[in-house]
């Protein structure tokens, strides 16, 4: 066992080089997400790396390299914050396969045919610990609490490995065994999303791993569509949008959604709606109720406006308000005209499918 902590050891050195040069050849992407800073750091890396596979070898304790390939993915991902957590998998999943090609050729006047078997096994090993751990991220007590929670975690660990056809699935067989819309898109949409937000608030996963769980959670909901239309109609009619530059309207369009799906027309107008656009398609589709949707709170005093301004247009519709950012004021929504406020779109369902019985 030569390679044994012996990093002065010339031959262990050039096995690290070896390796180190044939992941930039078969990964040109890592010139543009490596600096000489980081480059320096990898070197070293690879050296710590197959010190501690050698310390497992000789124990003949693949714990010991699996521990250390999960310590060391933890850490990449944490120092390397602009590149995503599956990006980093591949960075160290490619290192070890790498490692294993290199210590089995070149290594061979080094170790004995055992030490190599366990040198490709405990490789293995770590490989499939570090996939694992791509979506072994903390999870917040709203996210892990009520039910549904195995299918909340499927969604996300599909949203995570980018698998847009997973997540899919994973939401069309919870449809196929029975979950209701509406507890689709609260229970799990819902709650992925915000759990989604929180990781990108901790800054667990990239900005871009972000825009792209929303846009799978769109193309999601607009598989329902077949549906959601096709539905007996309830000569109802709501408008609904989000106010001021709000960017934010998945949450009004599942609002909008639950509606139809409940036999009301809905006009579902987006994010970021102006006021006189708004008092326009008032006049034009002549809704019972319109539903209005605030999630950051620089726009609640839009959202205040346009309250005064629908209530001087059209006095006798019915004004429901919610969204996120009401949620942590002192119950903002009792000192305007509105008829109801609520943090879910099933209670305004039931609310208003009560308040406009014939
Ligand atoms: C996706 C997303 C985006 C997308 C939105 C895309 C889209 N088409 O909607 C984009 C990338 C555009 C975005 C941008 C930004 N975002 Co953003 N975003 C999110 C994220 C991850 C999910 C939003 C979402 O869809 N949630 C799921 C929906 C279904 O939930 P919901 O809107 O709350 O709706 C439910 C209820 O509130 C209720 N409801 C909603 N409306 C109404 C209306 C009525 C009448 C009723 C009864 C009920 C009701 O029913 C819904 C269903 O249950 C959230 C995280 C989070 N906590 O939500 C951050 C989050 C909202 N974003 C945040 C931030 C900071 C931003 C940016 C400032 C980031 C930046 N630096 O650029 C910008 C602001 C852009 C802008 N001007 O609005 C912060 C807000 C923090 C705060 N409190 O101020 C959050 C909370 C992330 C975080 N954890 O920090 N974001």
């Amino acid at each position: 066992m030569s390679l044994l902590m012996n990093y002065n050891d010339q031959r262990f050195i050039k096995i690290a080089q070896f390796i180190f040069e044939e992941q930039f050849r078969r990964d040109p992407k890592l010139e543009e997400e490596l600096d000489d800073r980081r480059k320096r750091l990898m070197y070293d890396d690879v050296i710590y790396n197959i010190s501690y596979l050698m310390t497992a070898v000789h124990f003949s304790d693949s714990k010991i390299f699996e521990g250390y390939a999960l310590w060391i993915y933890e850490l990449l991902c944490y120092i390397m914050k602009d590149l995503d957590r599956d990006r980093i998998m591949q960075h160290m999943t490619d290192h070890y396969s790498i490692m294993s090609e290199i210590l089995n050729s070149h290594g061979k006047e080094l170790l004995t045919e055992d030490e190599l078997k366990k040198v490709t096994e405990y490789l293995e090993l770590a490989v499939e610990a570090t996939k694992k751990a791509v979506t072994e991220v903390p999870l917040s007590k709203l996210f892990m609490e009520g039910e549904h929670f195995e299918v909340r975690k499927a969604y996300l660990d599909a949203l995570i490995t980018n698998q847009a056809g997973h997540a899919y699935e994973v939401i069309n067989n919870a449809k196929n065994s029975g979950l209701p819309l509406t507890d689709i898109y609260e229970e799990i949409l819902t709650k992925v999303m915000y759990e989604v937000g929180s990781l990108w608030h901790q800054n667990i996963i990239t900005v871009d791993k972000e825009h792209y769980a929303t846009s799978v959670t769109q193309t999601v909901m607009s598989r329902f569509y077949d549906e959601i239309f096709d539905r007996p109609r309830k000569n109802r009619a709501l408008v609904s949008c989000s106010v001021g530059s709000e960017l934010h309207e998945m949450g009004i369009r599942m609002l909008s959604d639950i509606f139809e799906y409940n036999g009301w027309d809905t006009y579902y107008l987006g994010a970021a709606l102006p006021e006189s656009a708004l008092l326009h398609a008032i006049d034009e589709y002549k809704p019972d109720l319109i539903a209005l949707s605030v999630t950051m709170p620089p726009y609640l005093p839009v959202c205040e406006s346009i309250v005064k301004a629908i209530r001087k247009h059209q006095p006798d519709v019915k004004i429901a308000i919610g969204g996120q950012a009401f949620y942590n004021t002192d119950k903002l929504w009792k000192k305007w005209d509105v008829d109801f406020y609520s943090e879910s779109s099933k209670d305004l369902v039931q609310w208003a499918d009560n308040s406009f019985e014939k």
